[in-house]
């Protein structure tokens, strides 16, 4: 036989018996235990190893047909994949959820105990990881041929945890015990080069050229993971980086005879992909992480264009073979590296690489925060990639040289627009960056890419209004609903079929079932059904007792000012307040489970200061006897995509209370929405989507909107005009103020009070009145349990918009004009 006719890829046998068999194998061969001595570990690594044989078929022959057909490619580059689990998703991929529980079942094993055995890879912070995430999960189920590159991360996003109610964070030590889901190639590790210089060369031409000496070079070592689409689709691959220390540089040092120095300088090496940044939206500049940035975006494009494109591809063609979607700014260092390797290492002209580069990137931007718009020093980037910072000018050069002719009297409006601020420190705007080498630069949500084309961009908006387009951001279905909730997905499934799992605006088709008695019957049945499960969860995992006949209100998501956790909080103290004083009476509060899961940048010192003050309002009501079984604050520590997956599906209320011109989309607000929660939101982000979608009526708005905000903030804010025309604000802050959640002791939250008194930069006094009014009228709704009931069906049945499937025909009709290749059978 020749490799030729040799059949491609062996294949495995769907039945009972099959999958046994192939599972005491693996734990055989592969753990080297038998049934009766395995750990849970060991079963659950085998496990794991089985599932991944089943997939392998159709990874196998996506990558064929791949390499047959050359079709236009999405490399979606991101420095943060936030995947959660995978076994469940790799079950549900490779169709094997029956087989395997039954299998399991016949050995004595639970499968419920190895789900639990999984550590969730946490290598992103937040929404825009998780994102990432999904939108991998739909091009595979989509048939989008596609890759996702980033960084594998030796620690993760770090796991928190709470002493005496302050934040205490630990490494998040995902690979401890294997990792079996992913394919490390050390044989294809790639250099990448670092510091150094610039020198000026004669080519045979005798033509004066530059090129990049650098200084240090670090290998990246490719991890594969496949990405699997639901019910038969591509698997795709999502390739992260790892770095090592290359032999060359150990050795010269070795060589010199200073062993220590070459193993701290292994090390050294490999901190590159050591840890995730925590800052979620607001990048602190730090060296390494420009470091992580180029490293990993330099591996991908070499991956790509050596690796990926066959031999002889001709680049010239490149745009009709890839498109990089830029996720955020982290990855934007990439556009002056395409241009280096085809012009220094390729040897074009400039004009000529910059016409193919320019054509190969989108951008995608994620924030309106000024902070979170990456800046890097000239001084640093200079340090660390010379040549990238010398391309960086030409690019710029040449783009103001443009701005002149079009605009040649407005020499301001020219410097505004330049890729090199000059103020506080000369340094590279990587968003403008992006935007002049993207051939589209998009924002998230309708409202976050208006106020991009109205204000944070909008000279380039002006310049080139056809770049500007809107994708609004989705959730994938399959993790989001089909797996982690299996009753109302059930429940959908019996009422209009199983489509919508792959085309989720099927969903309309349950509109007329709201006002079905029958059906809301068992649509709350299995709401209270998840409440019980989360209950159980958040008991044994966190200690926390919970009551399931009370109101879910649910806020979880990074801890940030903007996002105002202390808005949601003050509500809750003002309530406690009135009940304490004797203004109302416990009998007429609605009963409510409030939940918080929130973790802050380990440096944001007042956002750690606000998780302490939720949990010590939370230990106050907690303890509060007469507030048993009514009123409670359930703050599990560690929030994450596990946990998420258990708590939104029980959640009655979603609050999504940002600032309105904050937050640019959410996507938490669409996963409780499609698990048929109400939305008490401000007119923010893809809120604004959420309520023309399902309907003024069934959307608890409040708040100023983004022009309103505006002009407040023109017109001077001052926060203590609230504080002292508001009786209950005031009541509610002075609680606080008096050391009454912190043991008499007035120092510990005087800093919450003092700036929500004297900066409130996120308006949460100027919002607390329309807020606590909002919650006014959830009771009445909550009241009236058919017609809350009523309106959390039309959430699902209206939220199919929401699939991150649509987000990505959008980006293909609109951005990238790639199309669909299932693989070959
Ligand atoms: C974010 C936005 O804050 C959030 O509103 C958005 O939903 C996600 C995904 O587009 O992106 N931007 C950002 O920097 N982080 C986000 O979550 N971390």
């Amino acid at each position: 036989m020749t490799a030729e006719t040799t059949p491609p890829i062996a294949t495995r046998e769907h039945t009972v018996d099959g999958f046994v068999r192939e599972f005491l194998r693996e734990l055989n061969f592969g753990q080297g235990v038998d049934l009766t001595r395995a750990s849970v570990n060991d079963k659950y690594l085998a496990m794991a190893r089985t599932v991944r044989h089943y997939l392998m078929t159709r990874w196998l022959s996506t990558l064929r047909s791949q390499a047959k057909l050359q079709a236009k490619s999405v490399a979606y580059l991101s420095a943060e994949f936030l995947l959660g689990r995978q076994l469940d998703n790799a079950l549900l991929a490779s169709g094997l959820e029956d087989i395997v529980s039954e299998g399991l079942e016949s050995l004595g094993i639970d499968l419920e105990e190895l789900r639990q055995a999984e550590i969730e890879p946490g290598l992103g912070n937040g929404g825009l990881g998780r994102l990432a995430a999904c939108f991998i999960d739909s091009l595979a189920t989509m048939n989008v041929p596609s890759i996702g590159y980033g960084i594998r991360y030796e620690y993760g996003i770090f796991k928190q945890t709470f002493v005496d109610g302050w934040q205490v964070e630990k490494p998040d030590d995902w690979l401890r015990l294997g990792s079996p889901w992913e394919f490390p190639h050390p044989e294809a590790a790639v250099k990448v080069n670092f510091g150094g210089h610039v020198e000026q060369y004669q080519d045979d031409d005798g033509v004066v050229k530059r090129r990049w000496v650098p200084g240090w070079s670090v290998l990246g070592v490719p991890y594969n993971y496949m990405v699997p689409g639901y019910d038969e689709g591509r698997v795709n691959t999502l390739r992260l980086w790892s770095a090592r220390a290359t032999r060359a540089f150990d050795l010269e040092i070795f060589n010199s005879g200073d062993y220590a120095e070459a193993v701290r300088a292994q090390t050294f090496a490999e901190n590159i992909s050591k840890v995730l940044y925590p800052e979620d939206s607001t990048p602190q500049g730090k060296e390494l992480r420009l470091q992580q940035q180029y490293f990993f975006v330099a591996c991908s494009i070499k991956d790509f264009v050596d690796q990926v494109l066959p031999q002889d591809f001709d680049l010239h063609k490149l745009p009709d073979r890839i498109v990089f979607q830029l996720n955020d700014t982290h990855p934007v260092i990439a556009v002056p590296e395409l241009m280096r390797v085809l012009v220094d290492e390729k040897g074009w002209d400039w004009d000529e690489a910059w016409a193919v580069t320019k054509q190969c990137f989108a951008y995608t931007c994620h924030t309106l925060l000024p902070e979170a718009l990456e800046v890097w020093p000239v001084d640093l980037l200079g340090r660390l990639l010379p040549r990238h910072l010398e391309i960086i000018y030409r690019i710029n050069d040449e783009f103001l040289a443009e701005l002149r002719v079009a605009y040649p009297h407005d020499e301001l409006r020219v410097r505004r627009m330049s890729i090199i601020a000059e103020y506080p420190v000369r340094a590279v705007r990587m968003a403008y960056l992006a935007t002049v080498a993207g051939t589209k630069v998009n924002g998230v949500a309708a409202l976050h890419s208006q106020l991009l084309r109205d204000k944070v961009l909008d000279d380039f908006a002006g310049y080139w209004p056809e770049k500007f387009t809107n994708v609004t951001n989705g959730v994938t279905p399959r993790r989001f609903l089909k797996l982690s909730n299996p009753g109302l997905s059930g429940l959908i499934t019996e009422a209009i079929g199983d489509g919508w799992v792959t085309d989720l605006d099927q969903l309309k088709g349950l509109e007329p079932l709201a006002d079905d008695a029958e059906f809301r019957r068992r649509f709350r049945e299995i709401k209270y059904a998840n409440k019980l499960r989360i209950a159980s969860v958040l008991e044994q995992r966190d200690g926390i007792v919970v009551n399931p006949d009370t109101l879910f209100d649910v806020m979880v998501k990074r801890l940030h000012e903007y996002k105002r956790q202390t808005l949601k909080l003050l509500h809750i103290v003002s309530l406690y307040e009135k009940i304490t004083t004797g203004k109302i009476a416990v009998a007429d509060v609605t009963p409510r489970t409030f939940a918080f899961g929130a973790k802050a940048a380990p440096g944001y010192v007042l956002a750690k200061q606000i998780i302490a003050l939720i949990n010590a309002v939370g230990r106050t009501i907690n303890d509060d006897p007469a507030l048993e079984g009514r009123l409670r604050i359930a703050f599990p520590a560690n929030y994450n995509v596990t946990l998420a997956e258990t708590l939104i599906p029980a959640a009655d209320l979603s609050e999504q209370i940002s600032l309105a011109g904050k937050e640019a989309s959410g996507t938490g607000n669409m996963k409780f929405m499609l698990n048929g929660a109400l939305t008490i939101g401000t007119d923010d982000g893809a809120n604004v989507e959420i309520r023309e979608l399902v309907g003024d009526e069934n959307f608890f708005l409040f708040g100023l909107t983004e022009p309103q905000v505006a002009e407040v903030v023109e017109r001077g804010y001052h926060p203590s005009a609230y504080y002292e025309t508001n009786l209950d604000l005031r009541n509610a802050l002075d609680l606080i103020a008096s050391g009454a959640f912190s043991g008499g002791d007035r120092a510990t939250f005087e800093p919450i009070v003092s700036n929500l008194l004297n900066e409130d930069r996120f308006l949460a006094l100027a919002d607390f009145q329309a807020y606590v009014d909002a919650q006014a009228r959830v009771d009445v709704a909550y009241a009236d349990s058919e017609d809350w009931t009523r309106r959390a069906v039309l959430n699902v049945a209206r939220g199919g918009f929401f699939s991150s499937d649509r987000s990505m025909r959008d980006y293909i009709d609109r951005i990238w004009h790639t199309y669909p290749v299932a693989p070959e059978a």
